[in-house]
């Protein structure tokens, strides 16, 4: 089959919900995957920083597939051997009392949400039904109908009406907000993104985090931090929060967790919160199965093992230094922390970013536009010094073309 007519099944059996870049991919390792041509690619796109730790890391698919021949799924109606292996592995891992495990981004952020909400009727003392959720402009949570109320994106909230009520959205990196926000004694929780991802990677000021913690603390609401994206060494640290040495009250984790190998995502606080939720009130079927247990485990492993944080604090002064020097009026600027970076593009004669993804495709690696003008940059952090430099180079030729 060509490419084309794996394109045109897609388009003829799958639903419409997303228009991917022209590249039909078959297989992957490390930094790179492969197209069903043959043609390799630098993949600056990590599945969103799901795959950290490379395409299918051996020891993950290792885990993965020893795991898969033992037992793969229980339920959490009967107990199984390696459930709290991993819920003690992770929990000291991340440095909480308890973990919950759910499967998508989008679930474990419902979670967190229910989970503020019944802490917030059963310890802050807020009248049943009233408690209200802070959140920021331009954020990215999932697709669920509640996560999509919280969201000020027409694509994503549009057409999908009636929403939950019980949320306030503030804008983003901006304390004085947050303040009079934090003013209603009603107010639970603040839920936000350290760095908002599908805003185009903005990166708020120097303190913003620490700064917001301290009012939540102040007022007894919970600070819930979405680490779905940011988290698990991205941005040069285990968690973004750890730059300004916040330790979120929720933290919500997800992608990264499983390197890439299957929605794996979770939810951490300690007692006095998760043990808010009492049996019977939440979970999910394949929340914690036995394979998502071990593959999790390895793939924090490889993280901590490799030093793919500091692997990506490093490099990503070297792109963002590097982007920075590249001389063309095509490049608004470029900002990121780690290796999550995005650079904007200035349109010219009706190029937009896709143009220049279309263009850095055919010089063999896959980026993805956000918006209209903006590129993320994420590669696998087990990349090296060499191959990001020879990447570098294919955008600043990419970019030059354009010039
Ligand atoms: C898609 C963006 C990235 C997330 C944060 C929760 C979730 C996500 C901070 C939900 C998911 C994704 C999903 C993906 C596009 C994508 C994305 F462009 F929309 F913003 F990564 F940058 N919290 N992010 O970023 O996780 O339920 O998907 O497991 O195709 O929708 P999920």
């Amino acid at each position: 089959m060509t490419a084309q007519e794996f394109m045109d099944r897609e388009a003829r059996y799958g639903a419409h919900n997303y228009h991917p870049l022209p590249v039909v991919l078959q297989r992957g390792e490390g930094i790179y995957v492969w197209d069903t041509d043959g043609k390799r690619y630098f993949d600056f796109l990590s599945a969103y920083s799901a795959v950290n730790q490379g395409h299918c890391h051996p020891k993950i698919v290792k885990a993965m597939t020893d795991q898969a021949q033992k037992l793969a799924l229980t339920s959490r109606a009967f107990y199984n051997d390696v459930l709290g292996e991993w819920e003690e592995f992770v929990t000291r891992y991340f440095g909480y009392d308890k973990v919950l495990p759910m499967n998508t981004g989008a679930e474990a952020d419902e979670t967190a949400l229910k989970l503020c909400r019944k802490w917030a009727y059963m310890r802050k003392g807020v009248a049943d039904g009233k408690a209200k959720i802070i959140v920021c402009d331009g954020n990215f949570h999932g697709r669920t109908i509640t996560i999509v109320s919280l969201s000020n994106d027409p694509e994503s909230y549009g057409g999908y009406g009636p929403f939950t009520p019980g949320f306030i959205r503030i804008p983003y990196n901006d304390i004085p907000a947050l303040e009079k926000a934090l003013e209603d004694p009603e107010v639970a929780g603040f839920l936000l993104e350290p760095i908002q991802g599908e805003a185009g990677v903005f990166v708020p000021d120097e303190g913003y985090l620490k700064k917001a913690y301290d009012l939540c603390k102040a007022k007894n609401v919970l600070f819930i931090a979405d680490e779905v994206q940011t988290g698990i060494a991205r941005t040069g640290k285990l968690l973004a929060c750890d730059h300004e040495g916040v330790r979120p009250d929720i933290l919500v984790l997800g992608k990264a967790m499983s390197g890439g190998m299957m929605p794996v995502s979770c939810v951490l606080a300690d007692d006095e919160i998760m043990l808010c939720i009492k049996p019977g009130e939440h979970g999910s079927t394949y929340g914690g199965n036995p394979i998502a247990a071990k593959v999790s485990i390895a793939a924090l492993e490889v993280v901590r093992d490799e030093k793919l944080a500091e692997n990506a604090e490093k490099l990503g002064q070297v792109f963002r230094e590097r982007i920075c020097n590249i001389h063309s009026d095509r490049i608004e600027l470029v900002r990121g922390k780690g290796l999550l970076n995005a650079v904007v593009i200035k349109p010219k004669n009706g190029k937009t970013a896709w143009d220049v993804c279309l263009k850095l495709r055919d010089k063999g690696l896959l980026a993805k536009p956000t918006h209209q003008h903006i590129i993320r940059f994420a590669p696998p952090l087990v990349i090296n010094e060499m191959e990001l430099l020879e990447a570098i180079d294919i955008i600043e030729n990419t970019i030059a073309e354009f010039d």
